[in-house]
């Protein structure tokens, strides 16, 4: 079964883990948010593809989700002894990922040839695929004015009302081929529990992703980041109430409206199924909530037999 995830960073990455894990080695393609990206000291760093790849390659840090296992600081260390302000946290190990994918960008080539390249040097099967390869860049509005996202997520620590979000630069992407092959092979389409605002949004706002997405007649099924209310991760809960959506699953369902055909929930939220049904939507409640590996591979399990279920159906 040939399967197409659609992901931003730590929570969508855990949930691409489980689905690799359901799946044959090869099977499993992720469509990755790219408007996180940012330049820092001149490298040109990508976090969701990171954190994505990192997780794929089973070498992410449990404790954070991002980052790499083990990883040591003495670069930042140095950086911090130059009078650099230190505050988005680049591991050792990290740093030699962005080294290489700038100097690759310098010489001209593709995000997506170089996002291949690094995956597959981590022994990465499945394939990893930025949104586009143009630059995209969320930017923020706060009372404070505007913010770039990374100023805002990690810098600010997402303490700033959200009024509004901006995508620079969408304009000008479009989907790259090894996007529209995955979506056109795909015999299920996953949109995994990311942020829908700034990590989900971003990708189905590349023109020309959303007929991608409706031209494919794979079952299309998105897991809920919000179980009980509340966001499993970061700021997605502030964010829905602040930009007047409903904090809940019914409110991410409505986001997807039109464009997926289930939802799955947390069975915390099972009282939400007839309204979610109502949109025309089916639903599978389960233990949505991803603490270890186990609970990824068995959520990985059950999303994709909701969409074979959908499929036959
Ligand atoms: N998130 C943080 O909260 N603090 C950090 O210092 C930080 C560093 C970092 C370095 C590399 C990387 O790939 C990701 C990193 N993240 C950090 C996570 C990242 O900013 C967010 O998870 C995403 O942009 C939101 O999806």
């Amino acid at each position: 079964m040939k399967v197409c995830a659609l992901a931003g960073g730590v929570g969508g990455a855990k949930l691409a883990a489980g689905l690799q894990d359901a799946l044959v080695p090869g099977d499993l393609s992720v469509i990755v948010n790219t408007a996180d990206d940012f330049d820092l000291w001149g490298l040109h760093i990508c976090p969701d593809l990171d954190t994505v790849m990192y997780t794929l390659a089973d070498i992410a840090n449990p404790q954070t989700g991002w980052g790499v296992r083990d990883e040591s600081f003495a670069a930042l260390s140095m950086l911090d002894r130059y009078g650099e302000d230190t505050w988005f946290k680049l591991g050792d190990r990290d740093i030699a990922t962005h080294i290489l994918r700038t100097s690759k960008l310098r010489a001209g080539e593709r995000l997506t040839e170089i996002t291949a390249h690094l995956s597959s040097a981590l022994g990465v099967q499945s394939r990893i695929l930025p949104m586009c390869d143009e630059p995209v860049s969320t930017v923020v509005y706060t009372p404070d004015g505007p913010l770039e996202f990374q100023e805002y997520f990690v810098r600010r620590g997402q303490r700033d009302e959200v009024l509004g979000v901006k995508l620079r630069g969408i304009e000008d992407a479009r989907p790259t081929k090894a996007v529209s092959n995955a979506i056109a092979k795909a015999d299920a389409i996953v949109f995994c529990p990311s942020n829908p605002i700034v990590s989900i949004s971003p990708i189905l706002a590349v023109p020309g992703m959303r007929e991608a997405l409706a031209g494919s007649s794979a079952p299309k099924v998105a897991v809920s980041p919000i179980v009980g209310g509340r966001a499993l991760k970061g700021p997605a809960d502030r964010m829905l109430k602040s930009l007047g959506h409903e904090v809940s699953a019914t409110g991410v369902a409505g986001i997807y409206r039109g464009v997926v055909d289930g939802m799955v929930i947390d069975r915390a939220d099972e009282k939400e199924r007839p309204e979610i049904e109502n949109f025309g939507m089916n639903v599978l409640a389960t233990d949505a909530v991803m603490r270890d590996g186990a609970d990824r591979t068995r959520l990985g399990r059950e999303v994709l037999e909701f969409c074979a279920a959908l499929g036959a159906g």
